[in-house]
């Protein structure tokens, strides 16, 4: 299908901390290279953005910074900007969603739903910290997951067996800012009832973005498809937030998963009448870029509120990414774990590009990738360095040497096979690039430019220029020679900076100011042509496109991330309490920390038994369960456990294992669980049934 429109949107940051390298390997920069491309081609591109400005990570930051929700977003709001321009993300808008015209629009999709009667309203009691006086959301309570008996499950979803959960289905809940019990307090919200729009969520996607969603985005919605959708509460007890727009919700906001998304339609009217043009056409072609934590967000809830609303495109695409790593070790804002791109550009002054460079090498496209400085070191000086500048380079001094400074003619009675093998050679790459890139694989796209520059490298060394200028009794002949070779390489000059021009964009613009072109030359349409600088035209003195890094400056980098090592361990000793942090990894940290003392009779609640597996399948439609039947003596039980994707059916019957036989029932995919079996976990997530070491009699009670 031909698209009359672009609407490309980038995740909305928090804007609770500054932007470090993964957020721009995740999802800002393949962004910004695929509108860079989509201009490129003329496209009608909008790529909107802006802070995240609400939400429970907010109001935490400002708890621990002692000043206002206000004060951080103003704060960070101006530095992730200020990273972003430096950086060359081209957004068309970056707006903030504490902005008047957000509230306005928010408010009025809710009031939209309202009117329609979408929402359930339910007063219902809710998880309540009295130590903090706050209602907690959801993603702050945490809790044994009910299928897989995960013990650090978070309140909406436990990320060990990826079942979709409430709080309210957590095992003994607990707060993760200050890891106090909670008590419960009555409330009333509004519920958008997601079960309703299963079946439409499974023919939009199931059937129809199976063959071109990514396979891990694809995979993440059917998991949460496959394991059945319940109403959200989509609004919350705060002061924090875009006020719920009715007469008797005083003190209630709306979820920030509800206005964050809207936010892309709020910042789109605040840069231009015409937005709807974009928004409530289906000939826009909308593309949202985000992390591997926002699909559902995207995939699911938001194009479900879409729909509920009408009127909108649906997105076409969600190429979200995985993480990028730090030297191993997950990226933290909270532990400043992280390379800063303010801090980059202070140590790397106007090295941009080498950073988009090595991020989308290396991007984190399929799976996790780790980001490590030697990396960065070797990516630059050997591929970018001493393929693409050294190509670009040689081939500028030899013109200045060789023909005078200016573009040599093309002596077409001599044109040989390689000369033409270069050519094909360009509109070969051109075409890959442009596949590559509508697939949003812009790793390949990126390889394929260095690719062609090493052919360049390659054609110049086995043409040798410098050799055919030493035999001054040939002199004519072999000046046509160099002349050709020369005025090839120069063309190929110009192909490389249209297409590096979407991934590299302050490179391109210095290799226009070297080739004293204007900057419409890098329109895509040109790549593939041979004639683009003209003949006798004096060019400017080469300027080395990148600046080789040096040993120095990785040890140096590496030494300030061993101290930030260093004081990581120290303040997670000493501080182990003070965790008031607003990110999900200091959530993890708490993982492996003893949990609260019980009394006896707490533990004689649990009833124990060993069981014998008599039977095992895998649950129709859900990847992650199996089916267990489960021989009693007294009785035969049916559990359903989230551990399909460790064990084979077939190769599990027959075991003794300890369950928890006296767990309230629970109906999963339609089957009714009547107790959990025990695990242990291993450090690498391999699980082990807690068995009894001799054969015991089945039903026998675990004391
Ligand atoms: N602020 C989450 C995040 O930064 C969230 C994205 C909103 S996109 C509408 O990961
Ligand atoms: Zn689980």
């Amino acid at each position: 299908m031909d698209f009359k429109r672009y609407l490309i949107t980038a995740a909305l940051p928090y804007a609770n901390g500054p932007v470090h390298i993964g957020h721009l390997a995740g999802c800002y920069l393949p962004a910004d290279i695929y509108v860079r491309f989509l201009r490129s081609q003329k496209k009608d591109v909008q790529f909107i953005c802006g802070s995240d400005e609400h939400g429970v990570p907010i109001t935490i930051r400002a708890m621990k910074e002692g000043i206002t929700p206000q004060d951080v977003v103003d704060k960070y709001n101006t530095i992730i900007k200020n990273s972003f321009e430096e950086m060359g993300i081209s957004f068309n808008i970056y707006s903030r969603t504490s902005s008047k015209i957000h509230t306005e629009t928010a408010q009025a999709f809710f009031l939209n739903l309202y009117n329609k009667g979408i929402f359930e309203e339910r007063e219902s009691e809710q998880y309540y910290d009295e130590s903090k006086e706050m209602f907690l959301a959801d993603r702050y309570i945490l809790g044994t997951c009910p299928v897989c008996g995960n013990n650090n499950a978070y309140g909406d979803q436990c990320e060990k067996c990826g079942s979709s959960l409430s709080p309210e289905q957590l095992i003994d809940p607990r707060s993760a800012l200050s890891s106090a019990s909670l008590v419960k307090k009555k409330t009333k919200h509004w519920y958008f009832p997601l079960d309703k729009y299963e079946n439409w969520l499974k023919e939009w996607i199931v059937e129809g973005k199976k063959d071109h969603w990514k396979s891990n985005v694809y995979g993440q919605c059917k998991s949460w498809l496959d394991n059945g959708l319940y109403p959200r509460a989509m609004t919350r007890d705060s002061t924090w937030g875009v006020p719920v727009p009715l007469p008797d919700a005083v003190g209630k906001v709306l979820y920030v998963w509800f206005d964050a998304p809207i936010g892309y339609i709020s910042a789109t009217k605040e840069l231009t009448n015409l937005w709807s043009d974009y928004w409530c056409n289906e000939d826009t072609k909308l593309v949202h870029f985000i992390g591997k934590d926002n699909i559902v967000f995207h995939c699911i809830i938001f194009p479900a509120m879409l729909k509920a609303h009408g009127g909108f495109v649906l997105p076409e695409s969600v190429p979200a990414n995985e993480f990028l790593n730090l030297e191993g070790e997950k990226i933290s804002t909270s532990r400043n774990w992280a390379v800063w791109v303010n801090d980059f550009l202070k140590d790397f002054p106007d090295q941009q590009d080498t950073l988009r460079y090595v991020l989308c090498a290396n991007a984190p496209e399929t799976k996790d990738n780790d980001f490590t400085w030697k990396d960065f070191q070797d990516r630059v000086n050997s591929e970018l360095v001493a393929i693409f500048g050294n190509f670009v380079n040689r081939t500028f001094v030899l013109m200045h040497k060789l023909c005078k400074g200016r573009v040599p003619k093309m002596h077409n009675d001599i044109v040989d096979v390689s000369d033409n093998g270069l050519a094909d050679d360009i509109v070969a790459t051109k075409l890959k690039v442009e596949q590559n890139i509508e697939n949003y694989k812009f790793r390949d796209a990126l390889y394929e430019i260095i690719d062609l520059a090493r052919k360049g490298n390659k054609y110049l060394q086995d043409k040798a220029p410098w050799l055919l200028a030493k035999t001054p009794e040939l002199q004519l002949e072999n000046q046509q020679k160099i002349d050709n070779c020369l005025h090839v390489c120069l063309q190929l000059t110009a192909n490389l900076a249209i297409l590096i021009n979407p991934f590299l964009p302050f490179t391109a613009k210095k290799m226009c100011f070297m080739m004293k072109v204007v900057e419409r030359m890098l329109e895509w349409e040109n790549a593939g042509r041979l004639d683009l600088l003209k003949v006798s035209y004096p060019l400017r003195a080469p300027e080395l496109l990148f600046k080789k890094i040096e040993d120095i400056e990785i040890e140096q980098q590496i030494n300030k991330l061993k101290e930030t090592q260093k004081t990581i361990k120290m303040s997670e000793t000493t501080d182990k309490m003070d965790n008031t942090e607003t990110v999900r990894q200091e959530i993890k940290l708490e993982v492996h920390a003893p949990k609260q003392e019980i009394t006896y009779e707490d533990f004689a609640k649990l009833d124990l038994r060993v069981a014998t597996i008599i039977g095992a399948e895998k649950v129709k439609n859900a990847d992650k369960l199996l089916k267990i039947e489960l021989d009693l003596k007294t009785e035969i039980r049916t559990v359903v456990s989230g551990i399909a994707l460790h064990f084979k059916p077939e190769d599990i019957i027959g075991k003794q294992v300890t369950i928890v036989a006296n767990l309230a029932p629970r109906k999963l995919k339609g089957i009714e669980s009547k107790g959990m079996i025990l695990m242990a976990e291993n450090e690498d997530g391999r699980l082990i049934f807690v068995s009894p070491l001799e054969k015991a009699d089945a039903g026998s009670e675990v004391k």
